[in-house]
């Protein structure tokens, strides 16, 4: 698919899946220790990605680290959109997401030059969220959380963590589009890292079938996250590439279409080798 249409609508089914290139614009992010809070070296860092082969950028200005405090909507927009009008400005035809909960961060974002939203609280946080996605016909990621950044990793609990998480998925799903949001333009994603323990990562990548199942564009993050950490001893985020990498080949393997990741350039070989591969 051609980098224009993917500003309107999620990658279709036998689209080769789609690196998302993460920017963070927060001065306490945890796995770029707030390196691209300044202007022209997030546009550094995007250009990078976009060079390397990204097909969106996401834009973040606001941590949401397990512990992390909600940031005031002014001081989002203060960081954010400076450097999304640059990037756009510098790269006209490149998908750029707004990685927020408010609505009023958001429009400004699209108003900036962004495309999609990227609301990890699956439209739950902000009554206004589904009626901008609705009327600005932004494409919005709808993500599984289990409480909230502040709270997520103190004790999450589940019966059956998949079923939970893509029955959760469904409902906000038939919520988005009964606010007018076209299906086309809905994309769902597990939430790894919010709200679960390292088994139920595990358990929500080894079972991802059953979300891909439900039938939009599935998204997965798992780069550099902590359950990779935790499962092959590493402390340093930065040295999670290899186990990143698996993650990202299989849920491209299971049919996920988009993969969130800060090392862009690898896991865009890695989502076309899982590519060729299906194809045979
Ligand atoms: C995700 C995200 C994710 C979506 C972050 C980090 C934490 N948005 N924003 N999915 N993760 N949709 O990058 O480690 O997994 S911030």
């Amino acid at each position: 698919m051609t980098v224009e249409s993917l500003r309107r609508r999620a990658p279709g089914p036998s689209e080769p899946p789609v690196v998302m290139g993460v920017l963070n614009v927060t001065p306490d992010s945890f796995s770029d220790g707030g390196r691209f809070v300044d202007v022209e070296t997030a546009v550094a860092h995007a250009t990078r990605m976009i060079d390397d082969g990204a097909a969106i950028i996401d834009v973040g200005a606001e941590s949401t680290r397990p512990g992390s405090r909600p940031v005031p909507d002014t001081e989002q927009v203060r960081r954010a959109a400076p450097v999304i009008k640059r990037i756009r400005r510098r790269h006209p035809h490149v998908c750029i997401s707004i990685d927020t909960q408010s609505a009023a961060v958001a429009r400004a974002a699209l108003d900036a030059g962004a495309d999609w939203i990227n609301d990890i609280s699956a439209l739950r946080a902000d009554p206004a969220m589904a009626d901008l996605a609705a009327t600005t016909g932004a494409p919005v990621v709808l993500m599984h959380m289990q409480g909230t950044p502040q709270t997520m990793q103190d004790n999450p609990t589940y019966d059956d963590v998949v079923g939970e998480v893509a029955a959760f998925l469904a409902r906000q799903v038939s919520a988005a589009e009964s606010a007018g949001i076209r299906p086309e333009r809905i994309v769902i994603d597990p939430g790894i890292g919010f709200g679960k323990r390292t088994e139920h990562n595990l358990q929500i990548l080894a079972r991802l079938r059953e979300i891909v199942a439900i039938g939009p564009a599935v998204l997965i993050g798992a780069s550099r996250k902590s359950f990779i950490g935790k499962t092959l001893g590493i402390d340093d985020p930065e040295d999670r590439l290899a186990g990143s990498l698996a993650c990202a080949a299989v849920a491209a393997l299971a049919g996920a279409r988009i993969i969130r990741a800060h090392d862009v350039r690898e896991t865009v070989h890695a989502a076309r080798i899982c590519h060729s591969i299906k194809a045979h």
